[in-house]
């Protein structure tokens, strides 16, 4: 079964799935393997690794050190084209569908495309919408796109139907990394009861309460990042997973 399938399985029987990003630069290799031995104790259900800016260069190495420790799948949530490894399980094929920039609307993808075909990894095709979430994203200006209002779930709700129309597995409901402001229940509740496709969102969720409302406002998957550090809890992760796989 394709890792895809396995997800959209788990998140239909519990609900929600819960997906951790890990960012290549911010973890050396002690701090990375004590992580991802934590991830395995915390019922999570992918892995996501990437970034906008890798400033380290150290993606194909943290991939590895993952693989090596972790049976959970690992899924590139790419940043750039340089960001292809065959040690992967899967990549989200992303088209930045909220801006309007040929390059990442449909000009990276020409370029990463043979080069997954021949890493052997499963292409996850995502239609990818940033939200504007109070201040500049790492994501919207390196890509140079404009986010989406976020008080305004018809433009959303339009967007994703049109990714669903062109054929995209999933939409991803994006505020951006450390984002003030996480994209509004209402526009999940809005965009999830209007397109038939998994609708994944991240992006300044910062507790176990705040991602159990996404996750009931209809989120298929949510997706926590840095957030996880600024905890002194050691059970925070487990903490996510309780509040996010609601339907046990
Ligand atoms: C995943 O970018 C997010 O979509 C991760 O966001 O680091 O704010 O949890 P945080």
């Amino acid at each position: 079964m394709s890792i895809f399938k396995q997800l959209t399985e788990i998140s239909r029987k519990r609900g929600t799935g819960y997906i951790v990003l890990i960012d290549p630069d911010t973890r050396d290799e002690k701090g990375l393997i004590s992580f991802v031995e934590k991830l395995n104790e915390a019922d999570v259900d992918a892995i996501f690794i990437g970034g906008s800016l890798l400033v380290d260069g150290e993606f194909h190495k943290c991939i590895d050190i993952v693989k090596e420790h972790s049976t959970i799948p690992v899924i590139i949530f790419p940043g750039s084209v340089q960001q292809i490894s065959p040690k992967a399980d899967a990549i989200l094929f992303l088209s930045i569908i909220s801006g309007r920039n040929p390059q990442y609307l449909f000009g990276d993808h020409v370029i990463a495309a043979p080069a997954i075909y021949k890493a052997g990894i499963e292409p996850i095709s995502t239609g990818y919408m940033l939200f504007d979430s109070g201040r500049t994203t790492t994501a919207e200006f390196i890509t140079n796109t404009k986010p989406l209002p976020p008080h305004k779930p018809e433009i959303a709700m339009a967007h994703a139907l049109a990714a669903q129309f062109m054929g995209m597995s999933t939409v991803y409901l994006e505020a951006g990394s450390g984002a003030d402001n996480p994209v509004p229940d209402a526009v999940i509740k809005a965009v999830s009861s209007f397109v038939d496709i998994p609708v994944i969102v991240g992006g300044g969720i910062k507790t176990p309460e705040a991602a159990a409302a996404k996750a009931r406002a209809g989120a298929s998957f949510i997706v926590t990042g840095n957030v996880l550090d600024k905890f002194d809890d050691p059970n925070i992760i487990k903490k996510f997973s309780q509040a996010i796989h609601w339907k046990e």
